[in-house]
């Protein structure tokens, strides 16, 4: 019994991945040759690379072990290329943030938005919205995960007809991403204790219907609170190689495969087997072409870098209504600084980071007709990356709602 325990135990330890002797570094590539030269780098020694921008001069950020990366600076030394720490021991970041939720007080309150919580304690929260408001909220299920579990859609109505005009708003289709996560959990808090309160709200609310699905990836958010908190993808075991995974923002029927994809399993940007075999793409695709030309608005929000993106990322051609698209955009990004000060780069996916097809917000514009199709990369632009404390998830969702409740109101 003892040793079976014992066992149990290591095999537990082994399966948690440790990011012991692990560490971010930032990279300014100053010509296509420095950025050819990371490139490579990051392919042949299969790094994590954590940002992706495409401009000359911006910050790729880079997770390495110490080791990689003092080989690593010694050639981005020897070229002249400014490279420098920006978080030095990762898994330390991870164990004080951890300890750290352990001794806070817990929350009364259904939403508790002072720090990150577990999937069942999500899930928790959004029966709970059912019972506390039950004229406001229902709900429904998108789909379910290759590990069973459901993608849930919270819907928020004030007349309950599913006739009205329809925002729709994912979060947490990258499982690392928690502020996302957090903050659709703070937009559903806004729009359920706002209505008859906040004048804002109120308006918004018996105008349109609000869909969110709040954890797009439910398997990856799981696997992220219990074995590796800095996975990406769904963890549907691929090729036979060990690995799992696809990442489901390039597994939408968007030039299925295209640039900025893989076509290994073991890849982080994975596309997957064919457009659309993921569960989390396939509800996404489900919920919204349900809804039909009742969509105006679709959402999909992400973490870090601070953008504001509309289509599209597969090419660098623009969609038809771009500066309608770029109007809106810039509407919420000057309602979103306006409230912390945070600033946000905005524009087509190709041109503000980098190439990458099969995603959501360029399929839905693409596919279902909805003109304004946003995807938002929230705080920070890098000093925390995917670990931002739990003390900036409410300016966070503060200034995010703020955003979009301006570019909500500037569509035309
Ligand atoms: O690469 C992505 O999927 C997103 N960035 S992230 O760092 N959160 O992974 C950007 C998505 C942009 N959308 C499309 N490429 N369609
Ligand atoms: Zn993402």
């Amino acid at each position: 019994m003892k040793a079976s325990l014992i066992l149990l135990g290591l095999v537990a330890f082994a399966s948690a991945n440790t990011y012991d002797g692990f560490q971010v570094l930032t990279v300014r590539p100053q010509t296509t040759e420095d950025a050819d030269l990371i490139h490579r780098a990051v392919n042949n020694l299969g790094l994590d690379q954590w940002t992706r921008p495409k401009a000359l001069g911006a910050p790729v950020d880079i997770m390495m072990t110490d080791r990689q990366a003092n080989s690593f600076m010694n050639i981005l030394r020897s070229k002249n290329i400014p490279a420098e720490v920006k978080i030095a021991d990762i898994q330390k970041v991870i164990d004080e943030q951890a300890t750290a939720r352990e001794n806070r007080p817990k929350s009364s309150r259904a939403f508790d938005h002072t720090d990150y919580h577990t999937l069942n304690e999500i899930y928790a929260t959004l029966d709970g919205l059912k019972s506390d408001f039950p004229s406001l909220v229902t709900d429904y299920v998108a789909g379910t995960t290759y590990e069973g579990r459901d993608i849930r859609v919270t819907v928020i109505s004030s007349d309950g007809s599913n006739t009205r005009d329809v925002i729709w708003i994912d979060c947490g289709i990258h499982a690392r991403e928690w502020v996302s996560t957090a903050t659709c959990q703070w937009i559903l808090d806004q729009l359920t204790s706002g209505y008859g309160s906040d004048s804002e709200v109120t308006a918004l609310l018996d105008t349109y219907d609000f869909h969110i699905m709040t954890v797009t990836n439910p398997d990856g958010y799981e696997y992220t609170w219990n074995s590796d908190r800095l996975w990406r993808k769904n963890r549907v075991p691929y090729g036979g190689l060990g690995c799992h995974g696809t990442d489901p923002n390039r597994n939408f029927d968007s030039a299925f495969g295209g640039p900025g994809t893989s076509d290994s399993p073991c890849s982080d940007i994975y596309h997957g087997p064919s457009a659309f075999s993921e569960a989390e793409s396939s509800a996404v695709r489900d919920s919204t072409v349900a809804l039909g030309s009742r969509m105006k608005m679709f959402i999909t929000i992400h973490s870090y870098s601070q953008y504001w993106m509309t289509p599209y990322g597969y090419d660098y051609t623009l969609p038809a209504n771009y500066d309608e698209q770029y109007r809106v955009a810039e509407t919420g990004v000057q309602a979103l600084t306006a409230v912390h000060g945070t600033q946000f780069t905005y524009g087509n996916i190709a041109d503000v980071i980098y190439l990458a097809a099969g995603g959501s917000s360029d399929w839905a514009y693409d596919a279902t007709g909805v003109q304004y199709a946003f995807a938002l990369e929230l705080r920070d632009t890098g000093f925390w990356g995917f670990l931002l404390p739990p003390e900036q998830i409410i300016p966070t969702g503060e200034e995010t709602w703020a955003g979009l409740k301006a570019a909500i109101t500037a569509m035309q």
